[in-house]
This record gives C-alpha cells, sequence and structure tokens, in this order.
C-alpha cells in the first residue's frame, strides 16, 4: 500500500457513475450536435407526422394537433455511440404508444422505419417504441427543442443510442419485416443496446 493513499483510492471507485454503459463518458452539460444531412429549417404550419403502412389507418397529426395530445415525459439519460453520455435529461412530448394507438398496427407488424422530413431513416422493432420506451418529442429540459438538436420535433428511444432518435422526425411506417436505415446501412448495429455496447454490425 506504501504510496498509495486511502484517498486516492476512494475517488477512483467513485468516479464511475453507475449511469454510465460500458464504454461511455459522461459529457456534462454539453451537449454535441451530430446530423449526417444539413440541419433543415421547417415550416410550423406545414408540418406534420405520419403512421403509415401495416396499421388499419393511416393517421397525420398537424403541430397544433400532436401538441393537444397527452402529455408524456422522459427523465433520464442518453447516449451516444459516439461515446458521450448526458445524464438526468428531461423531455415533454408524446408517448410513442398514443400515436400507435391512434393508427392501430395490424397483427403482422414487427417494426418499424422512423422517416425524418430529411429523408434521414432509423429502424426498430416494434417492442422498441411500445410499452412506455419512445416518444416524439419537442421540449429539452424544459425549453422548446433547438432547431439543430431536432426541433420542432424529434422521436425519442433513450434506451438505444441515440442514433435511433431520429431528429426531424415526419413519421413512422409500419413494417412486417426489419429494413434498415441510414447509419445501419452503413455499419452501424441493427439495434444499439448500450448496455450490451451494440456499436456496430457484429458487436
Ligand atoms: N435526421 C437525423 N437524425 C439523427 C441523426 C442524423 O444524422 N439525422 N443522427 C443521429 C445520431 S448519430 C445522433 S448521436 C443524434 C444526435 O442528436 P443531437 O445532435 O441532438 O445530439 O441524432 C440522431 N438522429
Ligand atoms: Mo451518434
Amino acid at each position: 500500500m506504501a504510496g498509495i493513499t486511502r484517498g486516492f483510492l476512494g475517488r477512483g471507485k467513485a468516479a464511475r457513475d453507475p449511469r454510465l454503459p460500458p464504454g461511455q463518458y459522461d459529457a456534462g452539460t454539453e451537449w454535441p450536435v451530430l446530423n449526417a444531412e444539413p440541419t433543415p429549417r421547417l415550416h410550423l404550419p406545414a408540418w406534420s407526422f405520419t403512421i403509415e403502412g401495416l396499421v388499419e389507418r393511416e393517421v397525420s397529426w398537424t403541430w397544433n394537433e400532436i401538441r393537444a395530445l397527452p402529455p408524456s415525459r422522459y427523465s433520464g439519460d442518453i447516449h451516444c455511440v459516439t461515446t458521450w453520455s448526458r445524464l438526468g435529461m428531461t423531455f415533454d412530448g408524446v408517448s410513442v404508444d398514443t400515436l400507435l394507438d391512434a393508427a392501430g398496427p395490424l397483427p403482422s407488424a414487427t417494426h418499424v422505419l422512423a422517416v425524418s422530413h430529411t429523408g434521414y431513416t432509423t429502424n426498430l422493432p416494434l417492442t422498441d417504441v411500445t410499452a412506455g420506451k419512445a416518444w416524439v418529442v419537442w421540449n429539452a429540459d424544459g425549453r422548446p427543442l433547438s432547431t439543430e438538436h431536432g426541433g420542432p420535433a424529434r422521436l425519442l428511444v433513450p434506451h438505444l443510442y441515440f442514433w435511433k432518435s431520429a431528429k426531424w422526425v415526419s413519421g413512422l411506417r409500419v413494417l412486417d419485416h426489419d429494413e434498415p436505415g441510414f447509419w445501419e446501412r452503413n455499419g452501424y448495429h441493427d439495434r444499439g443496446d448500450p448496455w450490451l455496447e451494440q456499436r456496430y454490425q457484429g458487436d
């Protein structure tokens, strides 16, 4: 033990927050901006969110209509595959359950492809966007979501890596098969569970 102080050991033990998945670091109050495409300026009166595909009825909401749905909040953490995490954030919006219930997925439905107004896509099993695990959000930490972070509204699927949380989301396409989205076709893992470190294909 010579040369190693009690204080040093104590700090080492306390350093890792149990909310951080393996390989992630706490970005503190910093929120990096990451997107593959140019940031779009979306005009609210023309904005819409649509659920289509294998549903009993295709449903579209305008900005005012989606804002009038029962509110739902996520308080917790987000994890980007590039290794930053942000702990203890609050997002306000609507649960994807509320949106899917309105459309009524057919019994054959197994997956969704989230689509953005820019053309960005990302795929998710239906089970990862139902039962209180996914939101369409327009507020972050009590303020309107900024344009660079996906405003006016983005998908939020916080239990998976953040590339699943499509910014500028325009809807969900309900499918009876898995269809890789933008990053999944470019080497990212199909599912992206941060606790299993599912970063890239083959992880
Ligand atoms: N439309 C769109 N959404 C996107 C992306 C993108 O390139 N385009 N990148 C994803 C990735 S890889 C991450 S880490 C997060 C970044 O969100 P942020 O810029 O708000 O931190 O958005 C996700 N959603
Ligand atoms: Mo990312």
